[in-house]
């Protein structure tokens, strides 16, 4: 069912004992998102628990409440008379799933690949992150942010537009920044603290980028971390906003080895939709931003990207698509 954002208030407002959970690699507004709906949450009365089932970025852990985050216990069944599902979908939360099983699910979200299976779903395909809809959700709600859950939603706004940089900054996305201003954020303390490298995270990035590769006439330009480099890199965060730039390049991608037959693949692009490419290979995300994994060998995961990256690139020129 499509739930408006009014249902989800009344949803909301109905239950008493509520979990929250996002996605695995949890990023800014995955973990902005749960813990400014908590803390909205328990300012209403209710009682609330957080649950992500992997381990978190360091550098979202200086976020309000970050030690309220769980991780859901093996055998452990949860017991809550509502479960909200943010920025992703139902197949995407690990073990909360199975813990939660049998409580009734709402499901915010704003990829545009999230199908709503199963699940009372809340979809504003156009919000720049779940944190932009939780912001809303505030006002029908009610409730007054305070500056801690205001640093949560500005983080995953924040990160899920590149700092306001990509396409799907909109006037809203704004006006919401600037509302959280309003409630006592400091843009260039949570800037600083998200952007903060390792010296082992600069090195890696410097190896990548030895990797860099053009095809197709220069349209799209990738990463290759194999399974020896790979040993070397704690986070790959940001690695692709280094080759994006690069003139004349739509797509740019990032294959990343993470075990012998298993390889994490990121794109981005200016034009060609990537989500389509990510959605064939069994992900998802957003039109500009979307990622896959896939299950193959680390040579043959590459050919199988650089393929469907070829497909998208002539869709996207033939004329009845244009
Ligand atoms: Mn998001």
């Amino acid at each position: 069912m499509q739930l408006t954002l009014k249902d989800v208030a009344k949803r909301l407002k109905a239950a008493k004992k509520i979990i929250i959970t996002s996605h695995v690699i949890p990023d800014g507004d995955a973990v902005g998102s749960s813990l400014a709906l908590r803390r909205m949450l328990v300012s209403l009365g209710k009682e609330v628990r957080v649950f992500i089932d992997d381990s978190i970025r360091k550098n979202l852990e200086t976020l309000p409440d970050f030690d309220l985050i769980e991780r859901p216990m093996l055998e452990e069944k949860l017991d809550a008379d509502l479960l909200v599902i943010l920025d992703t979908q139902l197949d995407r939360i690990g073990q909360v799933r199975q813990a939660a099983e049998g409580i009734p699910i709402i499901n915010i979200d704003h990829h545009v690949t999230n199908e709503g299976k199963d699940v009372d779903l809340y979809l504003e395909e156009n919000a720049a992150a779940t944190c932009e809809i939780i912001y809303e959700l505030s006002k029908v709600l009610k409730v007054e942010l305070d500056r801690e859950a205001a640093t949560c939603l500005y983080t995953g706004i924040a990160t899920d537009t590149g700092f306001f940089n990509y396409s799907n900054t909109r006037p809203s996305t704004l006006r919401a920044a600037a509302a959280l201003l309003e409630a006592g954020v400091k843009p260039n303390e949570i800037s600083e603290q998200i952007e903060k490298k390792s010296l082992t995270d600069v090195m890696g990035e410097i190896e990548t980028l030895q990797t860099t590769k053009v095809f197709f006439e220069g349209k799209a330009v990738g990463l290759f971390i194999d399974g020896e480099l790979s040993k070397r890199i704690d986070s790959t965060e940001g690695f692709i906003d280094l080759v994006r730039i690069i003139d004349g390049v739509d797509v740019a991608f990032l294959v990343h080895c993470k075990a012998e037959n298993f390889c994490r693949v990121s794109m981005r692009s200016k034009n060609v939709d990537v989500s389509k490419i990510a959605h064939k290979l069994g992900g998802g995300g957003h039109v500009r931003a979307a990622g896959c994994s896939i299950a193959a060998p680390f040579e043959e995961a590459k050919m199988i990207v650089i393929h469907a990256i070829g497909e998208a690139l002539n869709e996207h020129l033939q004329p009845s698509n244009a």
